[in-house]
């Protein structure tokens, strides 16, 4: 079992607040970019969607490289740094290919602002409680927990990357019109991207049994399963010939 150290409670407290705010703010209406940027008054700054991905999205990345590059003595080849590699893997991913990628429209500034407030908290929180608080004996590598979580994370991340991809096929760059997701899981639910990311960091938290990890589990699950919701709504709404029998985010069941 990883050794929790005190800070960790507090630190896990603050994105559980997060959550618990993002909860009280965008339940009944969705967070404001994307297909939800019309809501905003005209003429509310915003950057264009690469920009904004990337500037919000690095610090997830950097913070915890940095706190790993500094770390104050070796954890080359133990839990901590292959969870934190885990963790850096995602954030490669969302800052240097997705950002780069993406066709959505552009992003309000004062989002962006939030978002990387979140960022740099999140990353910092995940990368320190491993490097300074955690300690996972050797036999981890061996546990159900572990090796459940770190199958659980990849299973996520591929459906993810790959829903990103579809996505971002259904319009040709400059475009910002809405079609139908067609294939992958976009054929059983409307937030197959959400489903992915979900599930990855479930089985992060699983993989490396704390409160960090949970906490940010738990926010992901809110915050991206409200937006699965409030999209499945959209489409219902925009689209007469949408698949009836397709659910909001989880197959056969909502
Ligand atoms: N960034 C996570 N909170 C967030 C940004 C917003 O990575 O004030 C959370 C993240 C932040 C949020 C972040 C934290 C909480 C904040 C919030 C804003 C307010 C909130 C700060 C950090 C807050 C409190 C209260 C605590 C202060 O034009 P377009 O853009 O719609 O185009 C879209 C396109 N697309 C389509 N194209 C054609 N036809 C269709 N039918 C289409 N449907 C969509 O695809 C986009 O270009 C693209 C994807 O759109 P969408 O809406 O499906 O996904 P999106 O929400 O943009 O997320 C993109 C990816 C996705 O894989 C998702 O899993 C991941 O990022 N993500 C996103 C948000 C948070 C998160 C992951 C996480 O919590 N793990």
């Amino acid at each position: 079992m990883p050794v929790p150290c005190h800070q960790s409670p507090v630190l896990a407290g603050s994105v559980t607040l997060a959550t618990l705010g993002a909860l009280v703010l965008y339940l009944g209406k969705p967070s404001p970019y994307g297909k939800y940027s019309n809501s905003l008054a005209p003429g509310t700054p915003s950057l264009p969607a690469s920009a904004a991905w990337f500037l919000q999205e690095l610090p997830s990345f950097m913070v915890p490289a940095g706190i790993f590059a500094w770390q104050p003595h070796s954890l080359f080849g133990r839990p901590e740094t292959v969870l934190l590699g885990l963790f850096c893997s995602h954030y490669f991913y969302r800052t240097f290919i997705y950002s780069l990628l993406t066709r959505g429209r552009p992003f309000p500034a004062w989002i962006l602002f939030r978002a990387l407030v979140f960022c740099i908290g999140n990353g910092f929180l995940q990368a320190y409680y491993l490097i300074y608080c955690a300690e996972y004996p050797e036999e981890w590598y061996t546990d159900v927990r572990f090796s459940l979580g770190v199958f659980l994370f990849i299973l996520g991340m591929g459906i993810n990357v790959h829903s990103d991809y579809v996505l971002r096929q259904l319009r040709k760059p400059g475009e910002i019109i809405y079609k139908i997701p067609q294939g992958g899981l976009f054929t059983y639910v409307s937030g197959a991207n959400f489903l992915g990311e979900i599930i990855e960091w479930i089985g992060y938290a699983l993989a490396s049994w704390c409160l960090p990890a949970l906490a940010f589990a738990f926010f992901s699950l809110c915050f991206l399963g409200m937006r699965a919701f409030h999209h499945h709504r959209f489409y219902l709404k925009m689209f007469e010939d949408y698949p009836r029998s397709r659910k909001a985010l989880v197959p056969f069941i909502f």
